[in-house]
């Protein structure tokens, strides 16, 4: 298994999961979130909403599974990335358990082949070379790595593409 780190839209894969970086409504809202309901339709909102009404939306860190709707992958998982308001070791764990728990559960569901966003980079302002560390350390260090064919890490800017062809190339 090797982490692949591709510059592209999200949407477009044909994988068994792409991760959305949600919030805790998980009503939807703008970046890759919207990107993902827009062209998904409405299967994946209500899926969402019967999580919501169940258990009370996504906490930050945490993850939840749905159907992909319109989209041409199987399932999407929904984390909820911490908002960056300074360096703060919580914070830093928060987007760590993003990339853990939405692993935990893709590996839960026998999914072989995830794309992951750069998740709170956007709207929610981390900066993005702390997070492009947790994200690889936090995936390399998962248990259950092994049972993966394809991780890539979706890249939509040009900062976070060469940040992480930057890390990888350090073998970091
Ligand atoms: N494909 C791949 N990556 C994308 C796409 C796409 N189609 N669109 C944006 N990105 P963001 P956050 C990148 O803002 O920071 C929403 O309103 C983007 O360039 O989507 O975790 C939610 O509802 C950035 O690198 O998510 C929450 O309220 C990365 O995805 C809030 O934003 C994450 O940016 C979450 O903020």
């Amino acid at each position: 298994m090797i982490i692949e780190v591709i510059k592209t839209d999200i949407t477009e894969f044909e994988l068994d999961a792409i991760v959305n970086a949600a919030n805790t409504s998980l009503l939807g809202g703008g970046g890759v979130d919207g990107a993902i309901h827009r062209k998904g339709g409405k299967k994946i909102l209500e899926e969402c909403i019967t999580i919501r009404n169940r258990q009370g939306g996504c906490k930050v860190g945490e993850a939840v599974i749905t159907t992909a709707g319109n989209l041409p992958c199987k399932f999407v998982i929904h984390t909820v990335g911490p908002v960056w308001n300074g360096e703060n070791p919580k914070t830093n764990t928060l987007l760590a358990n993003c990339y853990q728990n939405s692993l935990e559960i893709a590996f839960n569901y026998n999914i072989e082949t995830i794309a992951f966003p750069n998740i709170s980079t956007g709207i929610y302002h981390f900066p993005k070379l702390k997070a492009a560390e947790i994200a690889l350390k936090t995936i390399k260090n998962f248990k259950n790595i092994e049972s993966f064919k394809r991780i890539i890490l979706v890249c939509f800017d040009e900062e976070n593409l060469t940040i992480y062809n930057n890390l990888i190339k350090q073998n970091i």
